[in-house]
């Protein structure tokens, strides 16, 4: 199947090129599922890739949150990474004024070599997304920026007025790919998407076959709602990672995905 059959407005509007990478990944494994890979030590993420890397779109990273970190390890993971035709997403949620974004997407983890997506909260204005996409420039790279429009906690402080004010200056922003939505309430999912319209991304966490309230105040939707609503990629840490078969959840998540997209 071709994306722009599968896409359909969301592939002839879309502008950024990693948008359309992302759909003619998804296209290609037939998965809108980006693994949230949170384990702490490197042994953990290769033995997970290993799993889940055939059936996913993306490999979303908190680079910072692993115990034994080294450059020379997390550059043979990224290798690794690639072998399987995915997206590397660090989930940074940079917050920052532009200048010291495009700053710390060099510093140690030099993510800007080998993400081809980052988060950032826009409470700083627009200019971190100019910041980030030169940081890109700067080691002559291409990647996209996700936008916090909502969270998937409870009690989180991304009010209506703010999610709205985020899309309108995100839509308007040639190096937004698009917005991480909340999949854990569909309803919210589909004004979301109504406010951003067709020409970018909703990437949505909160997301598990097991719905309702997760840890420590996370919520749970159901992935194939969250399509339905507007999620182009559900993201999914535990309800893959914590599973006694990886593999086979992913499998399942992906299928769940492809099927709702397809109905959508
Ligand atoms: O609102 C949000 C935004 C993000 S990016 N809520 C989230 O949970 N996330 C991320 O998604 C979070 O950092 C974590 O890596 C993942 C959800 O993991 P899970 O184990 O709850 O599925």
């Amino acid at each position: 199947m071709q994306p722009e059959d599968v896409w359909g407005n969301r592939w002839h509007e879309s502008t950024l090129a990693m948008a359309k990478r992302y759909m003619t990944v998804a296209c290609e494994k037939q998965s809108l599922v980006c693994l949230a890979a949170d384990r702490n030590t490197m042994s953990g993420l290769f033995e997970l890739l290993e799993q889940v890397g055939p059936h996913i779109a993306a490999l979303k990273t908190h680079v910072d949150l692993i115990d034994d970190w080294s450059a020379e390890k997390w550059s043979e993971f990224c290798v690794a990474a690639k072998q399987y035709n995915l997206l590397i997403f660090e989930d940074r949620k940079f917050a920052d004024i532009g200048k010291i974004s495009r700053s710390q997407m060099a510093g140690i983890y030099d993510i800007r070599s080998w993400s081809n997506i980052v988060t950032a909260h826009l409470i700083s204005g627009p200019d971190i997304v100019d910041g980030l996409q030169s940081a890109w420039q700067d080691v002559g790279r291409e990647g996209g920026v996700l936008l916090l429009a909502q969270m998937s906690s409870r009690g989180n402080l991304l009010s209506v007025d703010y999610c709205d004010s985020v899309v309108a200056k995100g839509v308007v922003s040639a190096g937004v790919l698009g917005f991480i939505g909340n999949g854990s309430r569909p309803e919210e999912l589909a004004e979301l998407r109504s406010k951003v319209g067709d020409s970018k991304m909703i990437w949505t966490p909160g997301v598990n076959l097991a719905t309702g309230d997760g840890e420590m105040g996370q919520r749970y939707g159901d992935p194939g709602d969250a399509v339905l609503a507007g999620s182009d990629c559900i993201i999914v840490g535990s309800g893959i990672h914590r599973a006694d078969n990886p593999a086979a959840m992913a499998k399942q998540y992906a299928e769940a995905s492809w099927k709702a997209l397809l109905e959508r």
